[in-house]
């Protein structure tokens, strides 16, 4: 019989509910959860294609020192010693924790009690420094505590919806869908997007404000003002429950109308329809994510955004709210148990005396940590110039996800002792590990996770762990015992669960608002049975209030929140030597440094190759044409990606990708680029606003390849490599022509020595076309051009399952495109059902106008509907009056 668990996404802090089956065969399928009240059964292509992403295929699974595999005692002996031994001779200040918004609660609670409660350090960071800390920051200073008043039901419920620094239909796909089936229902809903470039998310914008790179400080400020100006603010909630508004509006008044259209770069009456918008309409949310934390301002900017909703009291009612996503499965979690350097645990403050006491007590531990740790760019810094001695990464890969990312690479390397903790041997960082231990991974692990809208999670296992590997929570309680710790005997996440909850609980009175005490003596069955909860849950009430702040409450000490006067002008970064304003993101359909979601063919058909996005007039002017190569360069590294000319982005500014590893290509690694520049509150780098310059790469070869095996090592001037059905593709370019593409072919790739080749070569031209057979299957296909190469790249991955039988199938392989009766499907949109670009602009020409029709047609964008956005703009494109 297929059994079927009840699990979470791994993925993005909407926190789906999954239904993952495992069939006899141990065949694994997912589906959306009907009763998950984050999804209600939608899932989006990263989620759908979670099966996709469970092979062994670069797995860590057994523990190594350097080269060697070994076993777990000796592994954890060496940690433990090497650790102790550092801490013995240079204090704990010389260790350090570098963990992540995608552990479990349990494994963060006990990396957070190891090194604050024991170790008695604060070193203890994590990757959501570089995500939510300015929201952290922001949501402490006004509401004296780390809280996110609203619910998902908010975003449904609003009249207005406020898109800021998000482009949710990729990023937090399923809230999206949420929002325009709501919108559907309810057209009269407002949805207003604020972003420097036209995203997928602007498709159901009624207003998009495509402002200045760093202008949403100024432009939450002047709203301020005009609400203020039109009679907006509301008095009372103003008076009783907070301070400081007229600071706030005086600091916001600094600039005049037309101050805020110079520092937005929009123009006057754009403000203005967004500004009467808002001050006319009750039910506002707005949303907002790294466009506004990643920013040298990013705190300041949390904190206008915070003010208008204060000022307005627009806040913790339904269909009203300030409302900060959160981007990784488990960054809320980490935030409850404190993983921040500046935090401590269960929402209290590591620089309050009387915190600690409590927390120490509770622990039974000698020594917690009086003073914060260093932020992780701060923790770089400390391991480069050799402060920090021995590092422990857990569940990040910040040799690809750090600012400054070459720096960190050297720092890493120069670093005595590191561990890092895995699912997956080769990652950038995996590789510089002095002790790797393999972690479990989705599907293997057990625990919780906490979502944006405070909902705690069951992630429960449904596969065998492979190899040796265990539980990030296990590895670490483990060195806790090892180095001689009391307190770190836990034998099941449950365990951890309770006394997670029992601390949240303990000597609270309401003082905290995070309060999970219903569950301090959870017992294992009930932990495993544990349906989705919002929190607080406190003992003893009934579960209520699911929002924060309606009627005041904040929790400074008066019990008021607190406006924030903030004033910064807009960085000013460009010189003449680096012109232009580098913005980096994410992609729809892959997860940050693509260790797993690289592995789905049909994930990686959507973008298959770094790309750097460039407005048509600053490409002209560099002489960069679509498809070139453009080297970008910043002072503080280097990367060359694929140019993608689109009136999609604004004037003077360039967005690329944050996904592309080491792994995956040999220049795409953005953060390279990155400066370790970073908001003074929060710590947090400014990874959307850095300054560099483009020229286009010139290459006196481009290529293209597919092939069942991958390459070993290329020695070229550009690859990038993704996963293709039946094996991968390639992008090239050559500085100079290898002499004998044959053998360069046969050497790079270890064809079979009997591998039977086919091919042409035009000397006019410079095309190149080669082919390699074993019997009637296709290994590898060489397409070499002068320019870049131009074969339909989705035809020709396909080529790899075919039956290549007879000579006419084969030439067809080197002439690189479809014979008659076979389309070329062109680039993939819809990675559920793999539905191409060409496959959809011929249905829209049958007559298909509605993203439905096409639907009805091909099934595209009816399984998770993440596409539905890129659908509607190719009906634009083609039928610009027919598509409503
Ligand atoms: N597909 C996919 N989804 C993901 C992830 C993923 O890797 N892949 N990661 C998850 C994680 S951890 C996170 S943190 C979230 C991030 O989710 P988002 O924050 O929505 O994603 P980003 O692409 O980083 O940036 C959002 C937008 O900010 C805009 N922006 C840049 N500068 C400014 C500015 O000055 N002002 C404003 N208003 N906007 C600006 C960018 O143009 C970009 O479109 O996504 C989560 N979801
Ligand atoms: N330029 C630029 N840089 C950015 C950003 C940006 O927008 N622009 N965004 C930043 C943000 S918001 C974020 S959140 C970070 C994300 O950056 P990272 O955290 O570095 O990226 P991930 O690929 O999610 O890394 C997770 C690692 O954990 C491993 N892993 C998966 N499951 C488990 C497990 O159960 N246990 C263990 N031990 N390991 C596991 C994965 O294989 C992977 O190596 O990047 C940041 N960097
Ligand atoms: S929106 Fe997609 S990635 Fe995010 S939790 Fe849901 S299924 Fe996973
Ligand atoms: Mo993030």
């Amino acid at each position: 019989m297929p059994t079927e668990t009840r699990t979470t996404c791994p993925y993005c802090g909407v926190g789906c509910g999954v239904i993952a089956t495992v069939a006899e065969d141990g065949a694994v399928s997912v589906k959306g959860d009907l009763d998950h009240p984050a999804n209600f059964g939608r899932l989006c292509s990263k989620g759908s294609a979670l099966a996709e992403t469970l092979g062994l295929e670069g797995r860590a699974l057994h523990p190594q020192i350097g080269d060697r595999s070994t076993d777990w005692d000796e592994a954890l002996d060496l940690v433990a010693a090497r650790f102790s031994e550092t801490i013995a001779t240079h204090g704990p200040d010389a260790v350090a924790f570098y963990v992540s918004g995608q552990l479990l609660t349990e494994d963060y609670y006990v990396a957070n009690k190891l090194m604050k409660g024991f170790i008695g350090s604060a070193n203890i960071d994590t990757n959501s420094r570089l995500c939510m800390s300015s929201s952290v920051a922001g949501h402490r200073r006004a509401f004296g505590a780390d809280t996110v008043p609203g619910t998902y039901e908010d975003l449904e419920l609003a009249d207005l919806v406020i898109l800021t620094g998000s482009n949710l239909a990729w990023c937090h796909p399923v809230i999206y869908q949420r929002i325009v089936a709501a919108k559907e229902r309810r057209p009269e809903m407002k949805v207003v997007v604020i972003d420097p470039r036209r995203t997928a998310t602007c498709d159901i914008a009624d207003l998009h404000l495509a402002l200045r790179p760093d202008g949403d400080l100024a432009l939450f400020n002047g709203l301020l003002a005009h609400l203020a100006d039109v009679g907006a603010v509301h008095c009372e909630y103003v008076a009783n429950h907070t301070s400081g508004f007229p600071q706030a509006l005086e600091a916001a008044r600094g600039l005049s109308p037309d101050g805020v259209a110079n520092a937005t770069g929009l123009r006057r009456p754009e403000i203005a329809a967004f500004y009467d918008l808002f001050a006319a309409t009750q039910k506002v949310v707005t949303c907002y994510s790294q466009g506004v934390n990643q920013s040298s301002i990013g705190t300041d900017k949390v904190n206008a955004i915070l003010n208008c909703h204060l000022a307005t009291g627009r806040i913790g009612r339904p269909g009203m709210g300030p409302f900060s996503l959160t981007g990784q499965p488990n960054a809320m979690g980490g935030r409850e148990v404190g993983g921040l350097a500046n935090m401590l645990a269960a929402h209290m403050a590591l620089e309050s005396a009387e915190d600690r006491d409590r927390v120490q007590r509770f622990w039974g531990s000698a020594t917690v940590a009086s003073k914060p740790g260093l932020k992780a760019v701060d923790m770089f810094d400390a391991v480069a110039d050799g402060r920090i001695k021995a590092l422990w990464i857990m569940s990040t890969n910040p040799v690809v996800s750090m600012p400054d990312a070459d720096r960190v690479r050297a720092a890493i390397e120069a670093c005595p002792f590191v561990v890092v903790s895995d699912i997956q041997a080769d990652t950038d960082t995996a590789r510089l590990a002095d002790v790797l231990l393999p972690a479990t991974g989705w599907g293997e692990k057990s625990g919780t996770v906490t979502n944006s809208e405070r909902r705690i999670s069951r992630q429960r296992p449904f596969i065998a762990t492979p190899g040796a590997a265990r539980p990030d929570w296990w590895q670490l309680a483990q060195i806790g015992r090892r180095m001689g710790f009391d307190g770190f005997d836990f034998t099941a996440p449950a365990e951890i669960f309770a006394e997670h909850a029992a601390l949240s609980a303990f000597e609270n009175d309401g003082t905290r608002d995070f309060d999970i005490g219903a569950h301090a003596t959870i017992d294992a069955a009930t932990y495993d049975a544990l349906g989705p909860f919002q929190w607080p849950q406190r003992e003893g009430t009934p579960q209520t209030e699911s929002r924060f702040f309606a009627n005041g409450g904040f929790y400074h000490a008066d019990g008021k929140a607190r406006l924030v006067p903030v004033s910064a002008p807009v960085p000013a970064r460009t010189s003449s030597d680096y012109p232009l304003i580098l913005n980096t993101g994410r992609i729809r359909d892959q997860w940050h440094t693509m260790t797993r979601t690289g592995k789905s063919a049909r994930l990686s058909a959507h973008m298959a190759e770094p790309f750097v996005e460039i407005h048509p007039d600053d490409a002209a002017k560099l002489e960069i044409r679509d498809a070139d190569l453009v080297a970008l360069e910043s002072p503080w590294g280097r990367a060359v990606l694929r140019a993608l000319v689109t009136n999609r982005q604004q004037r003077g500014s360039l967005f690329a990708p944050m996904h592309w590893t080491g792994e995956f290509s040999n220049a795409g690694r953005i953060d390279a680029l990155v400066a370790p520049v970073t908001d003074p509150h929060s710590g947090q780098p400014a990874s959307k606003h850095v300054a560099v310059r483009a020229s286009r790469h010139p290459a006196d070869a481009y290529g293209f390849i597919v092939s069942a095996q991958g390459p070993k090592a290329l020695d070229i001037s550009y690859w990038a490599i993704a996963r293709a059905t039946g094996g991968w593709r390639l992008e090239l370019a050559f500085d100079t022509r290898p002499g004998d593409w044959e053998d360069w072919c046969r050497t790079r790739f270890d064809l079979p020595v009997g591998a039977e080749s086919i091919g042409y070569a035009d000397a006019m031209t410079g095309d190149l076309r080669l082919a390699f057979f074993a019997g009637s299957r296709l290994l590898l296909a060489l397409f070499i051009a002068r320019q870049p190469v131009a074969v339909s790249r989705s035809w020709a991955v396909t080529q790899l399952l075919q039956e290549h039988a007879d000579a006419r199938t084969r030439y067809s392989v080197t002439a690189g495109r479809p014979g008659a009766g076979r389309p070329d499907p062109g680039a993939t949109v819809c990675s559920c059902f793999s539905v191409g670009i060409n496959q959809i602009t011929a249905a829209v020409s049958a007559g298909c106008h509605t993203v439905e029709a096409v639907g009805q047609k091909l099934s595209a964008g009816t399984n998770c509907g993440s596409c539905r956005a890129e659908i509607r703009g190719i009906i634009h494109a083609c039928h610009p009056l027919a598509a409503e």
